[in-house]
C-alpha cells in the first residue's frame, strides 16, 4: 500500500464519518479505518465519489496508508475506546508522527495522554470539535490543544475544513498546551447547557406567564434571532416550537417527554469550577434543572405541593412582557458567559495554558452550537483589553446589562409571584448583584467559622489575621 494519506480517521460513527468526507471534499486524501470493518466498506461505498478515500482493515494497513509525519485522527467514544485506540496504534507510530482525538474527553485524560506520548516523541493533539454531525461534514468549530509545533502542519489542515466566520475567518485556532483544547471545549458545552435553560426558562414564561402558543412563541424567536440575540440556538428553538406533531397534530413541545439528558461535559463544567474555585452559578443551575427533570418520582410526589394562584396577563401587557424577557435572557447570558470565560481563563492560569479568550471568542462565532453574533462582541472586549478582569468590566456589556436590569428584575418578579421556575434567571441576576455587592455577608460568614473553629478572620482596617476569643472575654487576638 502505498503512503499517500495526507490524514487518516479512525472510529466512523456519525463524527468521525462526517469528519472524513469532509477532510476528503476539500482535497485531502483519507485513509480510513474502524473497529469494525463494515462501517469503513460502508462510507467507502456510499461517500467514495466524494474524494480520494483509502479503505483499511488493520491497524498496520492504516499506519502504512499515512504519509509522514502521520496525522491520524480518532473519532471513537470518549473514555476507554481511546485508550484502547492509543494503545493499539501508538506502538506502529514514529518519533513526529500525531494523534489528534477529536472525541469528547476530558481534559485530566488529554493532559496524561499527552504527557504518555510525549515520552514516545508523538505529538499528541487533543482537539475539541463542535457542531454536532452537520458541523462535522460542512465545517465545524475546532478547539485543538496539544504542541504548538504540530499546528504547524495540522493547522491549515484544521482551517481549510473548519468553519468559517462571518468576516471569513477560521473557527479553529490552537487553543494552548496539553488539555486546553478540550478544557475549552467542555466550557463551550458548560455555556451550551446554560444557554439552553436560559433559553428554556424564557419560553416557558413566555407561555405560563404571557400565555403565548408555541407558535405564537416561535414567532417571537425569530424576531429576536434579527437582534442582538441572533444565535444558532435561538434559530432553532423557533424551529422546534413552530413544528407540530404529525401524529396527534398537537404542538411538537407538547407531546415530548419533559425529561432532559445529559451527556457529561456540562456536569464537568461545574466539578472543574468547583475545583478552580471559579462561580459559574448559571452553568451549575443549568446542569441541576436537566437533573431535575429527570427525577420523575420526586416530581410525581411533588406534585400536590401549594402554588400561587396564576393571573393572565392583557394582550398589551403580554407584549409588553415579552420585551422585557428578551431583556432578562440578553442580560443572563452575558452572566452566563463571564462566567465561563472566568472558568477558562482559571483553567489557563492553573495549567499554564495562555489562553487567548478573544481567540476562543472568534472561533466560537461559527459552526459550534453556541454560534452567535454575540461573539463578535466577546472577542472585540478581549481584543480591545486581553487582561479585562470580566466580561462585565467591559464597559459595552456593563451598559448593557444595567440598561436591562430593570426589566431582569420585573421579569423575575413575575416568575416568582407566578411560580414559574427560572433558576438560571435567578443565578444570574444573584451573580450580578453579588459582583456589584459594596459588602457581603460573608463578613458574617467569617464570624461564623471563627467563633465555632477559630478559623481565623482579616479586618477591614488592617493587615494580619485575627481570632475572638469568643468563649472567653471576646477580646481579639492575632490568629
Ligand atoms: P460514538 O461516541 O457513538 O462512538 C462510536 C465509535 O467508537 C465507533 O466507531 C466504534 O467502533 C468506536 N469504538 C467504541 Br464505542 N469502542 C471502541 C474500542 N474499544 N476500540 C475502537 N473503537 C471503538 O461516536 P460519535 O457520536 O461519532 O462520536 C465520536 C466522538 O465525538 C465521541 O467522543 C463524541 O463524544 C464526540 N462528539 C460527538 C458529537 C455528536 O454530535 N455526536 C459532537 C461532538 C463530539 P465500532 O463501529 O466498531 O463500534
Amino acid at each position: 500500500m502505498s503512503s499517500s494519506a495526507q490524514i487518516g480517521v479512525t472510529g466512523l460513527a456519525v463524527m468521525g464519518r462526517n469528519l472524513a468526507r469532509n477532510f476528503a471534499r476539500n482535497g485531502y486524501a483519507v485513509a480510513l479505518h474502524n473497529r469494525t470493518a463494515a462501517r469503513t466498506h460502508a462510507l467507502v461505498e456510499e461517500f467514495g465519489s466524494e474524494g480520494d478515500f483509502v479503505a483499511t482493515e488493520t491497524a498496520k494497513e492504516f499506519v502504512a496508508a499515512l504519509e509522514r509525519p502521520r496525522r491520524l485522527v480518532i473519532m471513537v467514544k470518549a473514555g476507554e475506546p481511546t485508550d484502547a485506540v492509543i494503545q493499539e496504534f501508538a506502538p506502529l507510530l514514529e518519533p513526529g508522527d500525531m494523534i489528534i482525538d477529536g472525541g469528547n474527553a476530558h481534559f485530566a485524560d488529554t493532559r496524561r495522554r499527552e504527557r504518555d506520548l510525549r515520552e514516545q516523541g508523538i505529538h499528541f493533539v487533543g482537539a475539541g470539535i463542535s457542531g454536532g454531525e452537520e458541523g462535522a461534514l460542512h465545517g465545524p468549530s475546532i478547539m485543538p490543544g496539544g504542541p504548538v509545533e504540530s499546528y504547524d502542519s495540522l493547522g491549515p489542515m484544521l482551517e481549510k475544513i473548519s468553519a468559517k466566520a462571518a468576516d471569513g475567518a477560521p473557527c479553529v485556532t490552537h487553543v494552548g498546551p496539553d488539555g486546553a483544547g478540550h478544557f475549552v471545549k467542555m466550557v463551550h458545552n458548560g455555556i451550551e447547557y446554560a444557554d439552553m435553560q436560559l433559553i428554556g426558562e424564557a419560553y416557558q414564561l413566555l407561555r405560563d406567564v404571557a400565555g403565548y402558543s408555541p407558535a405564537q412563541i416561535a414567532d417571537i424567536f425569530r424576531t429576536w434571532n434579527t437582534g442582538r440575540l441572533d444565535s444558532y440556538l435561538i434559530e432553532i428553538t423557533a424551529e422546534v416550537l413552530s413544528h407540530v406533531d404529525a401524529a396527534t397534530g398537537e404542538p411538537f413541545v407538547d407531546v415530548v417527554q419533559d425529561q432532559a439528558e445529559q451527556k457529561g461535559t456540562g456536569r464537568w463544567t461545574v466539578q472543574i469550577a468547583l475545583d478552580l474555585g471559579v462561580p459559574v452559578s448559571g452553568i451549575a443551575e443549568a446542569v441541576f434543572a436537566r437533573s431535575l427533570s429527570g427525577h420523575s418520582a420526586l416530581r410525581e410526589a411533588s406534585r400536590g405541593l401549594a402554588g400561587p394562584t396564576a393571573s393572565a396577563l392583557s394582550e398589551s401587557e403580554a407584549s409588553a412582557f415579552a420585551d422585557q424577557v428578551e431583556q432578562a435572557l440578553y442580560a443572563s447570558k452575558i452572566v452566563s458567559y463571564t462566567q465561563g470565560f472566568h472558568e477558562i481563563s482559571a483553567g489557563s492560569a492553573e495549567y499554564d495554558w495562555n489562553i487567548d479568550l478573544g481567540a476562543v471568542a472568534s472561533i466560537w462565532r461559527g459552526g459550534c452550537i453556541i454560534r452567535a453574533a454575540f461573539l463578535d462582541r466577546i472577542r472585540a472586549a478581549y481584543d480591545a483589553r486581553a487582561d479585562l478582569p470580566s466580561l462585565l468590566s467591559d464597559d459595552t456589556f456593563a451598559q448593557e446589562i444595567g440598561a436591562a436590569q430593570d426589566d431582569w428584575r420585573a421579569v423575575l418578579v413575575a416568575a416568582v409571584q407566578q411560580g414559574v421556575p427560572t433558576p438560571g434567571f435567578a443565578a444570574a441576576l444573584a451573580y450580578y448583584d453579588a459582583l456589584r455587592a459594596e459588602r457581603l455577608p460573608a463578613a458574617l460568614t467569617q464570624g461564623q467559622r471563627d467563633f465555632f473553629g477559630a478559623h481565623t478572620y482579616r479586618r477591614t482596617d488592617r493587615e494580619g489575621s485575627f481570632h475572638t476569643l469568643w468563649g472567653g472575654d471576646r477580646s481579639e487576638v492575632s490568629g
